[in-house]
């Protein structure tokens, strides 16, 4: 999220949600973000809640296998939206440095004006490549917006990063063979069910240990990098997510606020 003041105390309990917030309403307001993002954003909080709003241990392991595929990846693409541009535009521009991948804007609610605000956006923040802007292919089997693409970028990508993704293109992209990794709270979701590897945790969080996580993965050799990548089940992780969900659910004892 960019360091903006926003009129929230930090001794607020709520201080970071209601900064993330902000964040998004700004996107909106600045043309970043489609409206449509601040449902899906109330959706993520929702489920934000019911992890505790925190870093569990089964996305820990799905972070681990995403750094090891981007790490083996030849053409790594992070596609990015509305929400993930007014969220952690700084921590996509950290991560595409460190190994080196594209970073391609494709949104779901099409707007040119949008498209181009969020390019603008990243290379205000300093990305030297913001793909997207001229789309001179498609995802076969997709009838959205969505399907437009680079050629340069998401068509050749073999590793995609899609944080915040509508299940379609997960699995479009996933037909054409690609290693597909998300970001998404809602463990239940069709794009969770559908990639590769599925990392239900806050973008906001888990993009910051993701970079950590390659940083530390950079020294192992490919034979160790494949280990965790192959070792990862994706169905299992979320199965473990949803039990950990249940199981806090069910001890959680209410008290009296004051
Ligand atoms: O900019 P656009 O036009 O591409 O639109 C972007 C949105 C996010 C509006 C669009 O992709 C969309 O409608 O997404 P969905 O289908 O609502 O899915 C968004 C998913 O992200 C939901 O499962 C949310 O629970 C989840 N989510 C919301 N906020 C976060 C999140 N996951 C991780 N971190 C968040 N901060």
């Amino acid at each position: 999220m960019t360091k903006k003041e926003y009129n929230i105390p930090p001794s607020h309990p709520r201080y970071i949600s209601l900064q993330l917030r902000e964040a998004i309403a700004d996107g909106v307001a600045e043309g970043l973000s489609a409206p449509e993002g601040l449902i899906a954003h109330g959706r993520g909080e929702a489920f934000d809640y019911l992890l505790g709003e925190c870093t569990l241990p089964p996305a820990i392991t799905a972070i681990r296998a995403a750094g090891a595929t981007m790490l083996l990846a030849k053409h790594p693409v992070i596609s990015v939206n509305g929400n993930v541009a007014a969220l952690a535009p700084e921590h996509v521009i950290e991560l595409s440095d460190l190994i080196k991948a594209r970073i391609e804007v494709n949104i779901f609610h099409y707007s040119k004006m949008r498209s181009l605000a969020i390019i603008n956006r990243f290379q205000e923040l300093g990305a030297e490549e913001v793909l997207g802007e001229h789309k001179d292919s498609s995802i076969p089997g997709l009838d959205s917006a969505r399907a437009q693409c680079t050629s340069a970028g998401i068509y050749k990508s073999d590793v995609v990063l899609v944080p915040l993704e509508d299940g379609d293109r997960a699995e479009a992209l996933r037909k054409m063979g690609k290693d597909v990794i998300t970001i998404d709270l809602n463990p239940l979701s069709r794009t969770s069910r559908l990639c590769s590897i599925t990392i239900v945790d806050n973008l906001v969080r888990a993009l910051p240990k993701l970079i950590e996580t390659i940083k530390e993965l950079d020294t192992y050799d490919d034979i160790q990098l494949m280990e965790i990548k192959t070792s990862f089940d994706n169905n299992q992780n979320l199965k473990e997510m949803l039990n950990l969900i249940n199981d806090r659910l069910g001890s959680m004892v209410f008290q009296s606020g004051i």
